[in-house]
């Protein structure tokens, strides 16, 4: 019996391509876009195409972004209770003494905009969102 074996490699394999989340894992990435902004030094706004893996986290998308586009940087530091805090995009970054920080909105598809109530290491992107990465102040009217 020469042929069993092959049959059974046969019938494992059209059960790998069938079954969902195995092979086809890669093409679940969603994309997402990431907006740069910051007004506050009047520099021009930077738009970005990125994708999420599936229920990535918003960090990883930017990570992936960064390695792919060399016109994109990021750093952020590690918060002891909420985890990674965005400190800088390309090269600007936050400052205690002058109030500023980055703050990170999403626009959703039906164009609502809303400042996240998690950081980037707990934020999971939806397909089609856009990240809004915006240079401000914090107590803007008392300063
Ligand atoms: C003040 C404050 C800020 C200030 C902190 C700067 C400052 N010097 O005042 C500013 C305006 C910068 C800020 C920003 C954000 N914040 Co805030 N913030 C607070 C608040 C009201 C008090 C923190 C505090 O002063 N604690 C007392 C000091 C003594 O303790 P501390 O450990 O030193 O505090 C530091 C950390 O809390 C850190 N921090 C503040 N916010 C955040 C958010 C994240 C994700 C991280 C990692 C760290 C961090 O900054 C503080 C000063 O250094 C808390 C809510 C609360 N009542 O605690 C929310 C809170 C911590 N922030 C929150 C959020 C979501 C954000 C933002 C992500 C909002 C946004 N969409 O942009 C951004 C961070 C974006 C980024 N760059 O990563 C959430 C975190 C929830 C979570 N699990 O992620 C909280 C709990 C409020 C909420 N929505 O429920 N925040
Ligand atoms: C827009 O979409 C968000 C996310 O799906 C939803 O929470 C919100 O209620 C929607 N807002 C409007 C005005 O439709
Ligand atoms: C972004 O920051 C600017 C400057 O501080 C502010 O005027 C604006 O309301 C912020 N929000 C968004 C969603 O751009």
């Amino acid at each position: 019996m020469m042929v069993k074996p092959a049959l059974h490699s046969a019938a494992l394999l059209l059960l790998l391509l069938l079954s969902p989340g195995t092979l086809t894992a890669d093409h679940d990435f969603a994309p997402i876009e990431v907006i740069v902004k910051s007004n506050l030094l009047s520099t021009p706004q930077l738009s970005f195409i990125t994708s999420v893996a599936p229920r990535g986290i918003l960090l990883g998308a930017l990570n992936r972004l960064m390695n792919s586009n060399t016109d994109f940087k990021f750093t952020y530091r590690e918060d002891p209770n909420y985890g990674p805090f965005l400190e800088s995009v390309n090269g600007l970054a936050g400052s205690q003494e002058d109030h500023t920080y980055w703050e990170v909105f999403v626009q959703f598809p039906n164009n609502t905009i809303i400042a996240t109530d998690v950081g980037i290491g707990c934020y999971i992107p939806k397909e089609n969102e856009k990240i809004i990465l915006n240079f401000t102040k914090w107590w803007r009217f008392s300063n």
